[in-house]
Order: C-alpha cells, then structure tokens, then sequence
C-alpha cells in the first residue's frame, strides 16, 4: 500500500516508520522545509531514541519517503497539531493538510485524521476541503483515527495501545480498520466518526479532572496537616479508586488542551470540566506564594532556582509547562530565577547546575526527571545562598534535605514538613 503521511512530527513520523516497516511504501511531507532536509539527511528530532533508530532504519530502506509537497497514495494520514487559542480550538493546521489532501485524493482512497478535533469535525472539514477543490466527497473513504502515545514510551504504545477507528459509513470503518491492522499490534475498535473524536477528548479530559482531584486534595491536606501522598497511596489500595498525583499544574500540548474543545462546544454542560481546568492553572501561582511565604517579598536580590523545564518527568517536551509559568510568575514579580534541566532544550535553562544554584535562595523541584534523583543535597547546600527546598512532586527524601540544613515544603504535605505561617494559625483555630 502507498501511505501518506501529513506531519512528520512526535506522532507522524513513528507512524510513518512503523509502517514503512511493515512493508508499506511511506510517504512522509512536513510542512516545515528545514525538518525534511534534516530527515533527508538522517537526521531525526527527538530523544526517544527507539523512534529516532526505527525512522533512521527505514529512511535508509528507501521505504520511507521525505517529499517536498503531498503525493496521491491509497491512504493519507493526517497528525498535525491541533494547538488551542485563546481557549479555542485552532484547527488550521488540519485545513491546510486537508486542502493538499483534496487536490491529490482519488476516489475509494482513505482519509485518517489522527489530530485531535472537537466532536463534528472530521466530516466538516473533509466535506469543506473537497468542496474547495471542486470534488465530490462522497466516493472518498473517511476515518478519524485518534493518536493517544504517552510521550516517553512512543513507540511501544504506538504498536500497544488499543485504537479506536471512528469511520463516516461502517465500510469507512472497516478500510480504517485494516489500514491500522496492517502496522500496529493493538486491539482497533471500530465505531463512528463523531464517537471516535469524543472518546479521544474524554479521555484526556478525564486525567484533567483527576489531576485537578489530587491537587485540590494537596491544598486540602496541607490545611489539616495530613500527608496527601501517602492518603491517596492509601486510599487507590482501594480495587475502584484510582486518584493521580498532584503537581505544579498540567502540561504538555493535550491535557491542558482538550478539555477546552468541549468547554469550547458547549460552556454550559461543562462546569466539572472548567472547574477542573481552572484547579490546575492555578497550581503555578501557588506554589509561587509558597515561594514568597518562604524566602519573602521580592527585594530585586532574592533568587529562586527551578529544577525542570519540561512538562513532565523524562521528556524534552516544554509546551505548557507548569514549570516556565512559575518562571513566569517570579518574574513578574521581580524574583531573579534560574532554570536548570537536563533534559529539555538547552536553549531555555542554565547549562550548568552550580550556575544556577549560585546565591539562590530557594530551589523548587518541579519536574521528577530521573536525572534529579543523585543530587545530594549536602553538595546543593554548599552552593545555594539559603537552603530552602520547595519539592512539587513529593521526590526528595525530606529526611535527608532536613538533615543537610534545609527548610523543606512538600507540596500537599502540610507541617508535617514545614511549618507554614498559614496553617499554623489555621491549626490553632481548628484545635
Ligand atoms: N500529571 C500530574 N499528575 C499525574 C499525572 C500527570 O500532575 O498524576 C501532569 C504531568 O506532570 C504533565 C501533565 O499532567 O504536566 C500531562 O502528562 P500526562 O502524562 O498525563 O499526559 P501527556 O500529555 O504526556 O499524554 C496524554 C496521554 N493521554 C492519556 O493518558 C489519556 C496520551 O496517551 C495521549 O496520546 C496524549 O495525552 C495526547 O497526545 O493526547
């Protein structure tokens, strides 16, 4: 079979090579020219290093193909961002897929769009496209056919992870079906277009609303002095409770996102999903008043050093990560602040982490990376300026900071920790 494949990105381009590698004649067109040129010269983005070998290997095979404008073939794979803007979505990327897409695509070929889109989308924006190019929608086959990876593990949940394949008329459904079948391991489970694009949003809306349990629960906690950690450890013993962890708020390029394709489509069915939305960007601005109750006002000297950039632990990812919008506040608020990671792109964090930590006079812990695990806090305590520690994802051994001199606050840890000013008269009015 010849595939298209429209976006060359985190979802594109392991799907085009996982295909190229079973068998398919891939086709592979990035709208951003100097990414195909890196492509064509083996060079491939990223660091998950199975996917960066895998595409590498198939590029090489002369299976995959890196073309400079979208080619006929028997299916096109649409996975291009579907980003939001001013909380609504912003689907130009997929009408601009779609509008190649139209010009080139013959009758009984397949259309599978993998971006995430609200409800109703797919047949609209097909319908329009086609409409724009003069043809007639009907003889052309149409799926939408979620990407739903965790960055981190792309390419196992790639082949693994079950897939749901919304078609516009059952027989849609089925050539969706067998085209995934043909590359991907995983169960495929076969419904309508409309369905395929909710389940794919609920989903992520779903940890959305999770994630915002767990962090009103740390707020909670710390208010009445119970570790939250160790609560909702206790409590997901529990064979039907599975509440996540709580954090300095929800990152990445869809979970903050999604959520707001539904708001977007009806505001008024939505209050749990708005409420739950507003929980998690507020997370940011709390933990800078922890910041400002710990090492006090902004003087034009006091710093504060962030551990972690990315959205989550272990990816180089930074879009809408919880970590910058803290930057973000101290800086308005006019902290100096320092960012040190690893593992997200250089060209935003100190390259050096006794740079960073320098005269500092609070660390925050905002992202769990592996690579933090081996910093040892007596050599921390020799570089900082005041040892205070501000952890966000319950990471540190608190025992261990104590011991080395350091005030530590574990968010959603209450004074079991440190004794902040607020809770100590909050416990005063509760005894
Ligand atoms: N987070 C918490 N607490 C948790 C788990 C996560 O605060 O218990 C935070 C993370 O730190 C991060 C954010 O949530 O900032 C999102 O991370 P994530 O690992 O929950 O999700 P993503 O955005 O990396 O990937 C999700 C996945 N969706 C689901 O698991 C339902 C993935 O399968 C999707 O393919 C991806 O969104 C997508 O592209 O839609």
């Amino acid at each position: 079979m010849n595939i298209v494949v429209l976006g060359l990105g985190y979802v594109g381009l392991p799907t085009a090579a996982l295909a190229a590698s079973a068998g398919h004649e891939v086709f592979g067109y990035d709208a951003d020219p100097a990414m195909r040129e890196e492509l064509r010269r083996g060079f491939v983005r990223g660091r998950e290093q199975d996917v960066c070998d895998l595409a590498k290997e198939m590029l090489d095979s002369g299976r995959l193909h890196v073309t400079d404008g979208v080619e006929s073939g028997d299916a096109y794979i649409v996975c291009v961002p579907t980003p939001s803007v001013h909380d609504r979505p912003d689907l130009r990327y997929v009408n601009a897929a779609l509008a190649d897409v139209a010009k080139v695509v013959q009758p009984d070929q397949l259309i599978a769009i993998e971006s995430t889109v609200p409800p109703g989308t797919t047949e609209r924006l097909v319908r329009q496209a086609m409409r724009a190019a003069g043809k007639s929608f009907m003889p052309v086959r149409v799926v939408h056919a979620p990407e739903r990876i965790l960055p981190g593990a792309i390419l196992r949940e790639l082949r693994e992870n079950y897939r749901i394949v919304g078609g516009r008329t059952p027989e849609d459904a089925e050539a969706g079906r067998a085209l995934y079948a043909s590359f991907v391991d995983a169960r495929i489970h076969v419904t309508d277009l409309r369905t395929a694009e909710f389940v794919k949003v609920i989903e992520n809306t779903y940890r959305d609303v999770n994630i915002a349990l767990a962090n009103e629960l740390a707020l909670f906690c710390e208010e009445i002095d119970i570790d939250v950690w160790n609560a909702i450890s206790l409590a997901n013993n529990h064979p039907r409770v599975n509440i996540m962890q709580p954090g300095p708020g929800v990152g990445g390029h869809c979970i903050p996102i999604d959520p707001q394709f539904l708001a977007d489509l009806n505001p008024f069915a939505t209050e749990l999903i708005q409420a739950s939305r507003r929980v998690n960007e507020r997370m940011p601005r709390l933990i800078v008043r922890r910041v400002t109750s710990l090492v006090g006002e902004p003087d034009g000297d006091r710093k504060v050093t962030i551990l972690g950039a990315s959205y989550k632990a272990n990816v180089d990812d930074t879009r809408e990560s919880p970590s910058l919008r803290v930057r973000e506040l101290l800086d308005e608020l006019g902290y100096r602040t320092a960012v040190y990671d690893p593992v997200a792109n250089p060209a935003l964090t100190h390259h050096d982490l006794a740079d960073a930590l320098h005269d500092t006079d609070a660390v925050v812990l905002a992202v769990d990376h592996d690579a933090f695990r081996t910093l040892d806090p007596f050599t921390v305590g020799t570089l900082v300026r005041s040892r205070v520690l501000i952890d966000c994802r319950n990471f540190y051994d608190k025992t261990a900071w104590k011991n080395a001199g350091f005030d530590v606050y574990g968010l959603g840890r209450g004074t079991q920790t440190f004794p902040v000013p607020a809770t100590a008269e909050r416990q005063q009015s509760l005894s």
